[in-house]
């Protein structure tokens, strides 16, 4: 009788260390403070998600590098507890990305919010590098033009080695290096970017994500990033996964999605989310990733209680480890402008603030740096 029970030990063990195991980031070389960020990240879910917004130290309505300043700040008194930013242009050597962040400026953001204990989300708006146009402009065999053996892989690997020594330039105060959730070639099932949709095969873009990622990591050593494979809205586990480079090349699995202008959108809006949301975390399940909401935004807030009658409201049935609110650029006139979280004053600042107050929203003072990356 002792044998089969010993026998049924090892199998827990092992079944134990498995899953251990399968709790890692898919660099087997990643850093601690990165596995630690990926081991937080993975047991989020069945506690809150953390409350994210782009560029949110940078500028708000109607300020710019003011430090310390933040729109969230300005409403709840906290900070976010992540953080978005963006690389675009940093592949032509501009001093200043393409919604004219310095890059400089950038890494001391970073190196603050991660001194905190905040946590970095990086995208990255990449111009075509076939045709030297934006991101926006695809043109006819751009991916393969810079798969290996493509005329402009050899470009391709020199913009690959400018954000290779930008992440390699965050450190933090003891000189390790800070984590980011990268999150290469965001919304690649829309038809938008060159990188996405139709511009491209899904064998074309898988292969492109995977030689990203190893030349990254093999190449030039880069060991602080968790991948997020991020697609725009989508119907379907099999439409999700049309352009999914494999679990080994994955750590988080995401998707962006924005209501339209219309406060009568509302019902459609928190239909869509509640089910794209079910149809994600059964994915993750199923794969053992983490599953977020990559980007969301309703431009303007024009509904005073939009944050806790429609976002938390379909978010409370689910369990998902971030939300990035999008940047707050502001206006450009009456007409045009750009804002996904409130500022103080602004329709819907009073229900933020019942929004942050909820047990499921994680900010800046519900967590700490020893809590997230030791
Ligand atoms: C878009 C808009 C643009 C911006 C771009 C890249 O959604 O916010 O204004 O330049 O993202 O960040």
């Amino acid at each position: 009788m002792v044998a089969p029970k010993l026998f049924l030990f090892l199998i827990a063990e092992l079944a134990i260390a498995i899953t251990i195991h399968a709790q890692n980031p898919v660099d087997r070389q990643a850093t601690a403070e990165t596995v630690n960020l990926f081991q937080f990240l993975k047991k989020l879910p069945s506690k809150g998600f953390l409350f994210g917004h782009q560029d949110d130290l940078a500028y708000g309505v109607g300020w710019k590098y003011v430090p310390e300043r933040s729109d969230i700040k300005d409403v709840t008194g906290d900070y976010p507890a992540l953080y978005g930013f963006e690389l675009g242009r940093i592949e032509v050597d501009q001093p200043v990305n393409l919604d004219s962040v310095p890059f400089d400026k950038m890494r001391t953001f970073i190196r603050d919010a991660y001194e905190r204990g905040g946590i970095i989300t990086i995208s990255w708006h990449l111009n075509n590098p076939l045709t030297g146009n934006t991101a926006w402009q695809p043109a006819p065999g751009t991916v393969q033009s810079i798969l290996p053996g493509g005329d402009k892989h050899t470009l391709y690997t020199s913009w690959l080695d400018k954000i290779a020594s930008f992440f390699l330039s965050l450190k933090g105060s003891h000189g390790e290096y800070i984590p980011v959730i990268f999150r290469p070639f965001h919304e690649l099932n829309g038809d938008w970017f060159w990188w996405g949709g139709k511009n491209c095969t899904p064998e074309e873009i898988k292969e492109l994500y995977r030689f990203t990622e190893t030349y990254l990591r093999d190449q030039k050593k880069v060991h602080n990033l968790l991948y997020a494979y991020n697609t725009d809205r989508f119907k379907s586990i099999q439409a999700y996964l049309e352009r999914y480079p494999g679990d080994e090349w994955v750590d988080i699995t995401g998707f962006d999605i924005y209501q339209g202008y219309n406060i009568k959108e509302n019902k459609a809006f928190m239909h869509e989310l509640d089910t794209t949301l079910t149809i994600l975390e059964s994915i993750a399940r199923e794969k053992n990733k983490i599953p977020a909401l990559t980007e969301f935004g309703y431009n303007g807030l024009p509904d005073s209680t939009w944050w806790t009658n429609v976002l938390l409201n379909v978010l409370e049935k689910h369990a998902i480890a971030y939300a990035l609110a999008w940047r707050n650029a502001g206006y450009r006139n009456e007409k045009q402008y750009e804002f996904y979280v409130p500022y103080p004053k602004q329709a819907s600042a009073v229900n933020f603030v019942d929004f942050y107050r909820s047990p499921r929203t994680i900010f800046q003072k519900d967590i700490n740096k020893e809590e997230v990356y030791h």
